[in-house]
């Protein structure tokens, strides 16, 4: 080994020198930092020569959990001793990211263990890189319950998350000459300091089997095969608080009667461990491909493991809570529990609910339907048809046969009630009731349908979303039940998306308010309206705008290899690639720009706004136009970024692998960002409130939560083009009866692509959508032709209002003092209030 080399991995002198002590509940740098030792020695990861920042990270996460359990058991005991009625969220997905400057931030230890670290020789933020996001969800509906979960702990609510422990989140994504390649993420390879297994937290869950009925006629579901859940919980600190909840992570075992020994000493490995291997299967991937039966199955069996898990727990605390009463009051149980479904993905919650109710704890039908629907609530997030969840009658029998017949009772139930109360509504009970006969040789389940029948609450996630809910899908029910719909707008929290990821800015605000207390009070940015125009403030903005830019420009050289102008207009649109989200409308338009660009002389080229603009996102493995439109952004950008004559007024970048960590980084350093979508399709988006949130202007249609920000900054500060959701069927009409006339700049740009400008690789398929005036992919559903006009003008006043600083300045200033509504406190204190009626329960 060189001598240089063996410096690097050597123990530091200090590590030496330094007590390595046990000071699990340290505040104090040195007693951290003697802590972080401790770890480093006695609770080796790795060979003990070396502490270099991985080493030191999983010694500092050591160290912080510590202080993590001290609260979480507080909390728990808390809750357990004052049984206050809890809330339940069940979802499929969260999209956590890294744990550990949230847990130090929101314990306050952040400065004590950068100073901790540094006593060592390292730098916090060196040490915080080197952990693995957790990306256990796919995009906004994800992390939207990260943010929740972090609200709940905040503001002291009794509430937990329950969840699955895929062993494979997200895939990460690789850019090559194909575009977008899926390569497997082990976030779990070398272990998750974050989480603690709960070896005495196990149930038992049952797939396939039968029913068998006794001759008094009582139902039980038998047979099969029955995989075991394991808890692992992942303690959840709040801010300026002691409460830490849970979020609890299911895991999927086969136990050791399981396994065959006498197969195995047979050379029979693979059939000696089958159930080890099925369960195994479970939690292995986060959303495994549905196109195959054996896909559908499996997915259907992670949905069911995770609700069936989920109310076992939480009827055994229920009763752990009433242990020594003499008669367990059922009917008590909407009274503790509150169970919140994120989208369709956990309805099973409902039938599986009934199944305990009826069949082990022997209520009848009606008493367990009325504890059933006064415990759950429904939150949709998704007007697209395609994204429905509909269930095979078929699999669903196999997989869930007593689930099936209450299924089947409910439905049939509610058809009864409507025509026995509502003749008027015959016409509709067809396409309202839960199971769907139209094929009658391939019946469906319609989840939604049993969710909002079943629900006692059903939100949407923005109004303009929940209004299209109550309008159009669930007209017919707000006929039955006009009181059941609520909407509750989406909300971030401020903590991870300002407080953290752009501490600039948020010492910048707290000097200015004269208090921190924004933090846990975001309706307090109202305050900078007042010195929007103070040219002091304007210049400390500008300044931690300007290295938040650097910071990124040094990030996308590293991982693309382009470099960009920090002084050039930073756009970003980062999102799941979805055509609904129209990222072609803005390739489209970066394309018309270049043109542009080409056409005009060096003297005008120099009166432009000089642009960069950043795209980035994950396209669904089986999504084939997302996926070209991924690999159309990087071909691009290839053009662009290597033409010399107009490179330094625009650049194209494709940033690889977006995810919670890069958005961290990416967020703080925008200007202007693109919320684009065709109205009426993105139920709300959250990023948007992240970028406005961080003084980012946006350049978007009237579409989701758009409209509560565009209200709530002024509408002066928006850049607003493109159709309205109430005139988009009419316009579809209007295309499909020949009267869509294109604006000459839309055919210009996609000539250009047409042409072969940007490589050989066949984009007339993609192009294709737009084209024609009907069919299936085609007839540009999303209206991309019909927007772009009002685009590229909405783009072009963004380029005017850009060369006047102070007004830029002053309009971002604006967006931040405008956000507070868009904090997840807001949102997840409605829905305390108003769908779960639980009530603060603070640890003393
Ligand atoms: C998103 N849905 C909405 N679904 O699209 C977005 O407008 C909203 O802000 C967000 O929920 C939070 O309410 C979403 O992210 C998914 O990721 C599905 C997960 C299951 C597979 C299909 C996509």
């Amino acid at each position: 080994m060189s001598k240089s080399k063996e410096a690097d991995v050597a123990i530091p002198a200090i590590m030496n020198k330094l007590p390595a002590e046990a000071h699990p509940l340290a505040e104090n740098p040195s007693e951290i930092a003697s802590n972080i030792a401790y770890h480093a020695r006695y609770s080796p990861h790795f060979s003990p020569i070396k502490f270099a920042p991985e080493q030191a990270y999983y010694a500092t996460a050591d160290s912080v959990r510590d202080l993590l359990i001290q609260r979480w058991n507080d909390t728990y005991f808390h809750f357990h001793k004052v049984d206050p009625k809890q809330t339940y969220y069940l979802s499929m997905e969260y999209l956590q990211g890294r744990a550990l400057i949230n847990a130090i931030g929101n314990l306050g230890v952040l400065h004590s263990y950068a100073e901790a670290l540094r006593k060592l020789g390292n730098k916090l933020e060196e040490v915080a890189e080197k952990e693995k996001d957790a990306a256990l969800g796919n995009g906004g509906l994800g992390r939207l319950a990260s943010c929740f979960l972090d609200s709940m702990a905040t503001l002291n609510l009794p509430a937990w998350g329950y969840g699955l422990r895929y062993h494979y989140g997200l895939f990460k994504q690789q850019i090559c000459g194909e575009g977008q390649k899926e390569v497997a993420e082990d976030w779990l390879e070398m272990l998750n300091p974050w989480e603690i297994v709960r070896h005495d937290v196990v149930f038992p869950v049952r797939f396939f089997g039968h029913v068998e009925v006794s001759p008094t006629g009582f139902r039980k579901w038998v047979g099969g095969e029955v995989i075991q859940a394991l808890a692992y919980d992942v303690p959840i600190p709040g801010c300026k608080t002691r409460n830490t909840i849970s979020l609890r992570l299911w895991e999927a075992k086969a136990g050791s009667e399981d396994f065959n020994l006498f197969q195995f000493n047979d050379g029979q490995y693979e059939s000696a461990a089958q159930l080890h291997s099925k369960a195994q299967q479970i939690c292995a991937v986060l959303y495994p491909g549905d196109a195959t039966e054996n896909g559908k199955i499996l997915r259907l069996k992670q949905q069911y493991f995770l609700c069936s898990a989920s109310l076992q727990d939480i009827i055994a605390r229920f009763k752990e809570r009433r242990c020594g009463q003499d008669q367990l009051q059922w009917s008590e149980f909407p009274n503790k529990v509150a169970v919140q479904m994120n989208d369709t993905h956990p309805t099973l919650a409902i039938p599986e609910l009934m199944r305990i109710l009826m069949d082990d704890e022997g209520l009848g039908w009606d008493e367990a339907w009325d504890i059933t629907r006064r415990t759950v609530a429904y939150t949709n997030h998704t007007v697209l048809p395609e994204a429905l969840e509909k269930w095979s009658l078929a699999i669903m029998s196999k997989l869930l046969p007593r689930h099936v017949e209450i299924i089947e009772e409910i439905d049939k139930r509610f058809m009864a009630m409507v025509r026995s109360t509502r003749a008027d509504m015959e016409s509709k009970v067809s396409s309202m009731r839960i199971l769907d006969y139209s094929n009658p040789q391939k019946p469906v389940i319609r989840m939604a349908n049993l969710c909002v029948v079943s629900s006692h609450t059903v939100n949407g996630v923005a109004e303009l979303h929940s209004n299209i809910l109550k309008s159009e899908l669930f007209a017919d029910y707000v006929s039955i039940w006009p009181t059941k719909f609520q909407n509750k707008t989406n909300g971030i929290t401020s903590r991870r998306w300002l407080h953290f990821c752009n501490p600039k800015l948020s010492s910048i605000i707290t000097k200015w308010l004269k208090t921190d207390e924004w933090i846990t009070n975001l309706d307090l940015l109202s305050g900078l309206r007042e010195f929007a125009d103070n040219e002091e403030l304007q210049a400390e903005w500008a300044s931690a705008k300007k290295a938040n830019k650097c910071n990124l420009a040094q990030y996308v050289s590293r991982v693309t290899g382009v470099s960009i102008n920090p002084d050039s207009l930073f756009d970003i649109q980062v999102k799941r690639i979805h055509e609904y989200k129209r990222q072609l409308l803005n390739i489209l338009g970066a394309v018309y720009r270049y043109k542009k660009l080409k056409e005009m002389s060096p003297e005008e080229r120099k009166e432009t706004t000089p642009r960069t603009i950043m795209l980035g996102g994950k396209a669904f493995a089986t999504y084939t136009n997302a996926k070209r439109i991924v690999k159309l952004v990087n071909d691009v950008g290839a053009v662009v970024n290597n033409d010399p004559e107009v490179n330094n007024y625009l650049k194209v970048v494709f940033v690889p692998n977006y995810n919670v960590s890069v958005a961290e980084l990416l967020i703080p350093g925008s200007e202007l960002s693109q919320h684009i979508s065709t109205a009426g399709m993105e139920a709300s988006g959250t990023s948007n409130m992240k970028f406005a949130l961080n003084g980012c202007l946006i350049i978007g249609t009237l579409d989701g939560a758009n409209v509560e920000i565009r209200e709530e900054i002024g509408e002066e500060n928006f850049f607003l083009f493109g159709a309205k959701a109430e005139e988009v069927s009419r316009l579809r009409k209007e295309r499909e009866d020949g009267l869509f006339k294109p604006d000459p700049r839309f055919e210009e740009a996609k000539q250009l692509i047409r042409s072969g400008a940007f490589g050989g690789y066949d984009y007339n398929p993609l192009l294709d959508s737009l084209e024609g005036d009907t069919g299936y992919g085609r007839g540009d559903y999303f209206l991309v032709g019909h927007d772009f006009p009002s685009y590229i003008d909405a783009q072009a006043r963004v380029d005017e209002a850009y060369k006047d600083r102070r007004t830029w300045l002053k309009m971002s200033i604006m967006s931040t003092a405008g956000c507070g509504k868009f904090s997840s406190d807001r949102t997840i204190s409605q829905y305390a209030k108003e769908i779960w009626n639980i009530e603060e329960c603070r640890v003393p």
